[in-house]
């Protein structure tokens, strides 16, 4: 086939919904790099040919990966965190980026909601207390009041703006720390996170991955949450280094933890599966079917828009 009339070659380092994957192997040729039994000679064979990258926040596109494929147009990534995605080689080549913001705002930040109420209601806990046929014993014993807590958020971007929201139906009060102090949101403004910590009672990670945010929660912000306080992390593992965290846990420094990310997912800390104060999810915020769906829809608009000669729905700055 001539230019022009063949399929743009796409390599799918992570594939999304299957109905999204079905569209785009109507208009373009898949390179399924996720199921290649030998990638090195796959990328060898198909890397001169490929010209865009359907990818997730986590799987991501190094710079390694982008010198196999010299004639890379766009990286699409399912997910509006592109932390994995080497933005800085992507700018050096001139390939563009896209990701899947604003249409997992909800999910995510009621992810982050229901991990408050899980930890302080100690709702996952008391579950496990029924199945295990101890309710006959006696009542479980109490768990703390959301209303008039005090929520410390990190990171006021769309989902730390969600999350606020509904903090304030539960009759919690909210602060936040951001980057820079934003002059569109009416909340208190905490310095820095240890700051924030200090005044929480509930501090919720709601800030992008990436290299200026790792380890952003430390021993030392960790320490000023206390031990009357709760981490909730609906973020990216690598914000908070997690052996402090898991410390923290050990040493009864901070009271409880819900955590939909982890430093090595799928691997999770072995000492945190068997505290009863720590509400695990396995990278869950987005897992809906209707915000998966959408954010798959966006891959497939940012593609064909690219090839189309359009505007990108969704480019990352
Ligand atoms: C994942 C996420 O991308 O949007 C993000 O940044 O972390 C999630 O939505 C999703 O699990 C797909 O890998």
């Amino acid at each position: 086939m001539s230019e022009g009339t063949e399929k743009p070659s796409v390599l799918v380092v992570w594939p999304n919904r299957p109905k999204a994957m079905a569209e785009l192997e109507d208009t373009y040729r898949l390179i399924h790099l996720w199921q290649a039994s030998e990638p090195e000679t796959l990328l060898d064979e198909e890397g001169p040919e490929i010209r865009a990258i359907v990818t997730t926040g986590e799987r991501g596109a190094s710079a390694q990966l982008m010198d196999r494929l010299p004639r890379l147009e766009i990286v699409a990534c399912f997910g509006v965190g592109y932390d994995g995605i080497d933005v800085e080689a992507c700018k050096a080549r001139g390939v563009r980026v896209t990701n899947t913001p604003d249409v997992l705002s909800r999910d995510v930040a009621d992810m982050g909601l229901g991990l408050i109420l899980m930890t302080l209601r100690r709702m996952a806990e008391a579950d496990r207390y029924v199945r295990a046929g101890r309710w006959i014993e006696g009542a479980h014993p109490l768990g703390t009041c959301a209303a008039g807590k005090k929520l410390g958020i990190l990171g006021m971007g769309r989902i730390g703006l969600e999350l606020a929201k509904r903090a304030e139906v539960l009759g919690m009060e909210v602060a936040y720390h951001n980057r820079t102090e934003r002059a569109d949101v009416a909340l208190p403004y905490k310095s820095s996170p240890v700051e924030l910590a200090r005044w929480a009672d509930v501090l919720a990670v709601a800030c992008p991955g990436g290299a200026a945010t790792r380890n952003l929660v430390d021993a030392e912000v960790l320490a000023a949450l206390g031990p009357e306080g709760w981490l909730i992390n609906i973020a990216r593992g690598s914000v908070v280094d997690e052996p402090a965290l898991v410390a923290a846990l050990q040493a009864g420094q901070i009271k409880g933890a819900g955590l939909d990310v982890f430093a090595d997912e799928p691997r999770v800390p072995e000492a945190l599966l068997t505290m009863d104060n720590v509400v695990l999810q396995p990278h869950n915020a987005s897992a809906t079917e209707e915000t998966r769906d959408a954010m798959a829809g966006l891959v497939v608009a940012n593609l064909q828009a690219h090839f189309k000669g359009e505007k990108l729905p969704t480019p990352v700055a």
